[in-house]
């Protein structure tokens, strides 16, 4: 398996990888975890997945959708924020068409049996793909309908077998200036970091994306991997992963970090709680067909019958 690295100083070669590591990972890619499981699914068989807007093989969850009419393609891939390729909307539709994602890596470490370094094609076979019609709601008051296509996340957690540790997980995007061109500059700590509790996580609503409309997720979107957790900003929904890892306590995330005041390690969509310099009671929906209609913003953007229990007890002024 070739190995690369976002950071040259983090670098996981086989050389130097714990020989516990390397048997167990071995074990997984053996164990019907990897490639022998995938080839009865097929949700990657014949796929080439390098490829932009090659089809991919899914089937709909519509009790995990909502019936909510999706935004156009155009509208979901050239209205973007992923700052690794420009601040401006339509940035990384303009910049991210040469990004490649082949080959890819992604690192898996911290509180679980099973770590080290997977190629994506280990990550995403054993997974079937599902498409997932989910509510975006960003931060900063605009919302999306998103016909995703992917997988649960906590599906693949569990094969990397996490410790009684494991209470968070964090997820970091690739840290690559010379293909990402907003990383040359301090708009945020490079690279970009989120995190989730372990129950949300693992929660059946968290999905892996690799697609939307049916199609490999194009790149501005977030390709190869990216995460979705409907009921968060859209923030959480960290784009281009190269590492998970399992810890202890919470990681110090990109938004959080930047600016605790103003963005919450939490971040639940809720328009009782407004950010300090705009309110979060409603959203503008964009799209060509909704003229900048305003709608009130829901209570775990819509979600709340499903996931409210999780923060039973908690104060979600204190913890937004
Ligand atoms: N690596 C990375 N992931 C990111 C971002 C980013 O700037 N960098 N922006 C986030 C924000 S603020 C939002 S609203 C969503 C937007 O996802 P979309 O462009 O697919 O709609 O991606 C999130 N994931
Ligand atoms: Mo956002």
């Amino acid at each position: 398996m070739r190995k690369r690295s976002a950071d040259p100083a983090k670098i996981v070669p086989s050389d130097i990888t714990p020989y516990q590591q390397y048997l167990s990972r071995r074990a997984l890619i053996a164990g019907g975890l990897g490639f022998a499981a995938a080839q009865s699914i097929g949700g990657f068989a014949g796929v080439a997945f390098g490829q932009p807007a090659a089809a991919l093989t899914y089937v709909r969850n519509g009790a995990l959708s909502v019936a909510d009419a999706p935004n156009s393609y155009t509208d979901i891939t050239t209205y973007n924020n992923y700052y690794e390729f420009g601040t401006d909307k339509s940035d990384p539709s303009e910049n991210a068409q040469k990004f490649r994602t082949r080959p890819w890596n992604v690192t898996i470490g911290g509180e679980a049996e099973v770590t080290g370094t997977f190629s994506l094609e280990d990550i995403l076979q054993p997974h079937p793909l599902e498409e997932r019609i989910y509510r975006l709601r960003c931060v900063e008051a605009w919302s999306m309908v998103v016909p995703w296509v992917g997988f649960p996340l906590g599906d693949l957690l569990k094969r990397f077998k996490p410790t009684s540790k494991a209470k968070f997980v964090e997820f970091k995007t690739l840290y690559d200036p010379k293909q990402m061109p907003g990383q040359r500059a301090a708009v945020l700590e490079w690279p970009y970091v989120e995190g989730l509790r372990i129950d949300e996580a693992m929660h059946p609503l968290t999905l892996m994306a690799v697609g939307l409309y049916g199609k490999v997720l194009p790149n501005q979107n977030g390709a190869p991997l990216r995460l979705i957790v409907p009921w968060k900003y859209g923030f959480k929904g960290i784009k281009a992963i190269v590492s998970i890892k399992f810890t202890e306590h919470a990681p110090r995330t990109t938004w959080a970090g930047s600016a605790a005041n103003e963005y919450g390690f939490f971040a639940n969509v809720n328009p009782a709680v407004d950010h300090p310099r705009w309110s979060q009671a409603s959203e503008r929906h964009i799209g060509a067909n909704a003229f900048g209609r305003r709608q009130p913003t829901l209570p775990f953007n819509g979600y709340a019958a499903q996931v409210a229990n999780l923060y039973n007890g908690m104060d979600l002024r204190k913890f937004f």
